[in-house]
C-alpha cells in the first residue's frame, strides 16, 4: 500500500509528480493548507504538521528529498535514480537536496505574501531579500544546465528541482534564466506533471507576487 498525503501547489508535489512518473498505483489523499494538518489524526503520521507523508511499506516518510531517495531506491527500473557507485550519484543527490535550498525561500515568500494575513505584518525587507536568496538559487541552476536534463537523463533530479522552480516562479521572473526556461517548460510538459498540478491554482491565486518597495 502507497499512500501520499499531498497539498496543492506544495513540496508534496515533488513526491506526487514522482509516484506518477513511476506509474505506480496509489492512494492520494489531498489535504487542506490549514491547521488541520497539526491535529489529529494527521499529527501522529507527521508531528510537525507538514506535507507531504508517504506511507509505504510499513514505513512513514515526511521529507521530500528522502522520499524521493527511497522512491527511486524501491522502483528502480524507471530509471529516475542513480544508485551508489553511478557516476552521476553525487550530482543526483545534490540536486534532490537542492531543491530544499530553492523552496526554503518560496516557503518564506509564501508565508509573507499569502499566508500572512494583515499588511502590517509583512515585511518589505524580508520579502526583497527573499527573493533576491532565491533569484541566486535559480542563477546556480541556469549556470549548471548543460543539456536537455539536469544530468545525462531526465531523473528525479529534474522532478525535485523542477517543483522547486513552480513554486519560485510566483516570486522571480524566469526571463534571466533562458536555459532555466527551456528545461522548465521541457519537464513541465510531461503527463506526470500535468496530473500532479490542481485544475485551479489554490495557494497561489496569482500568477505573480511582486515584492513590496521598500520605503527610504
Ligand atoms: N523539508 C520538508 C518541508 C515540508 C514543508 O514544510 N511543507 C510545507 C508545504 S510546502 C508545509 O507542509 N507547510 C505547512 C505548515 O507549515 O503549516 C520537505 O522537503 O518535505
Amino acid at each position: 500500500m502507497i499512500r501520499l498525503h499531498h497539498a496543492h501547489q506544495t513540496r508534496s508535489m515533488r513526491s506526487l509528480w514522482l509516484l506518477h512518473e513511476l506509474g505506480l498505483d496509489f492512494e492520494l489523499v489531498i489535504r487542506p493548507l490549514d491547521k488541520t494538518l497539526r491535529q489529529e489524526p494527521y499529527r501522529s503520521l507527521n508531528p510537525t504538521g507538514r506535507v507531504p507523508t508517504l506511507e509505504i511499506d510499513g514505513h512513514v516518510l515526511t521529507e521530500s528529498g528522502a522520499i524521493a531517495e527511497y522512491l527511486c531506491e524501491r522502483f528502480p527500473q524507471a530509471g529516475l535514480g542513480r544508485d551508489p557507485g553511478h557516476v552521476e550519484r553525487a550530482a543526483w543527490l545534490n540536486w534532490i537536496h537542492f531543491a530544499e535550498t530553492i523552496s526554503q525561500h518560496s516557503a518564506a515568500l509564501t508565508q509573507q505574501h499569502i499566508v500572512i494575513y494583515a499588511d502590517h505584518m509583512r515585511s518589505a525587507v524580508v520579502m526583497q531579500l527573499e527573493a533576491k536568496r532565491l533569484a541566486k538559487t535559480l542563477a546556480t541552476v541556469e549556470e549548471a544546465l548543460q543539456g536537455d536534463y539536469l544530468l545525462s537523463d531526465f531523473s528525479a533530479a529534474d522532478i525535485g528541482v523542477g517543483q522547486a522552480v513552480y513554486m519560485a516562479q510566483h516570486f522571480v521572473r524566469l526571463d534571466p534564466f533562458p536555459k532555466l526556461r527551456i528545461w522548465f517548460d521541457r519537464i513541465t510538459a510531461r503527463d506526470a506533471f500535468a496530473k500532479s498540478v490542481p485544475e485551479a491554482p489554490a495557494l497561489y491565486a496569482k500568477p505573480f507576487y511582486p515584492p513590496w518597495e521598500v520605503l527610504p
